[in-house]
């Protein structure tokens, strides 16, 4: 969209993220397990009901530091489990955590645990596993697919114990050192705006020399999530690509091409890799970002202010 450069596959927000695809979509501030805000927006752009997430947890009381099994269960508007969720990205579903404070960052799916079996999917029940490190509330993002589209439901969870988490940390530096890593962020336009399409470079140095063999993770280049401070409802699941790579199209196309859309195994990325977001509102936002190198997950988390 818009320029010939990037590439970017949201899931289901995108159309939410477009003031002028979806103009009621700040008046919602709701936040809650079972209607998830972002529901009603994709009712407005679409016919078609959403699924409805819910999760059990166990132990039913989640403690800092203790593992925890959430199990999460997709259902249609009827209450029955959707069996043929669509592979994307190399995963049946794929869950982001972050917490309140910003600081915890969780990209976990089912197939971490095993194989998805007959079992899960006739169900549509997929567990994962996570030792939340504090205590707090957490915002946890589900990605599916389904239909031909793709969905992304919030839920929070609260976790007792401790530590308890502390406030947010503000660091609207550009460079980061990520162990032996220079990662620079270049945003495009320097200050975003919300409602358009800022552009994310980030360019990725070791020891002094720009990194060309970053592979792909999970079939992308780089996958992202975007949260505001505050953790109201403003989160989105993109994808990086290199500069160049843009696949044009209009909103409609997005996930046609987000589920056709995988990198071959082999690839290399590097040192520069670029992604569009629409920052749907002004505040301050984190964005954490995951690329794989030399077999290896590295998260990088820059903070950008949106006016
Ligand atoms: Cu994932």
């Amino acid at each position: 969209m818009i320029t010939q450069r990037i590439s970017i596959m949201l899931l289901a927000l995108v159309s939410v993220l477009i003031p002028s695809m979806n103009p009621g979509y700040a008046a919602d501030e709701g936040h809650n397990h079972h209607s998830p805000d972002m529901h009603e927006h994709h009712a407005a752009a679409s016919s078609d009901p959403e699924p409805v997430v819910d999760m059990e947890t166990l132990p039913a009381e989640i403690s800092a530091g203790t593992p925890a099994t959430i199990t999460f269960i997709i259902r249609d508007e009827n209450g029955r489990p959707i069996r043929d969720l669509a592979i994307t990205h190399d995963r049946i579903v794929h869950v982001v955590i972050i917490s309140e404070d910003l600081s915890v960052f969780g990209h976990i799916h089912a197939e971490d645990l095993g194989p998805v079996t007959q079992e899960m999917r006739e169900n549509a029940r997929f567990p994962v596993r996570y030792t939340f490190p504090k205590a707090g509330k957490y915002n946890i993002a589900v990605d599916f697919a389904h239909g031909g589209r793709g969905y992304s439901e919030m839920l929070d969870i609260n976790v007792g114990g401790t530590p308890p988490m502390g406030t947010v940390q503000r660091n609207l530096s550009r460079e980061k050192k990520v162990g032996s890593y220079d990662v620079t962020l270049t945003v495009t336009p320097e200050v975003p705006v919300a409602g358009k399409e800022t552009t994310l470079r980030y360019t990725f140095m070791k020891n002094g020399s720009p990194v060309t063999d970053i592979e792909p993770y999970l079939s992308a280049a780089m996958h992202l999530a975007v949260i505001n401070e505050g953790m109201q409802h403003y989160f989105v699941h993109a994808h990086g690509d290199r500069p160049g790579a843009m696949h044009h199209m209009g909103h409609e196309g997005h996930m046609a091409t987000h589920m056709g859309h995988s990198v071959p195994a082999g690839t290399k990325f590097g040192p520069e890799i670029e992604a569009n977001i629409v920052f749907p509102a002004k505040g301050t936002y984190k964005i954490f970002s995951e690329i794989q190198h030399e077999g290896k997950v590295r998260l990088i988390e820059f903070m950008v202010e949106v006016r």
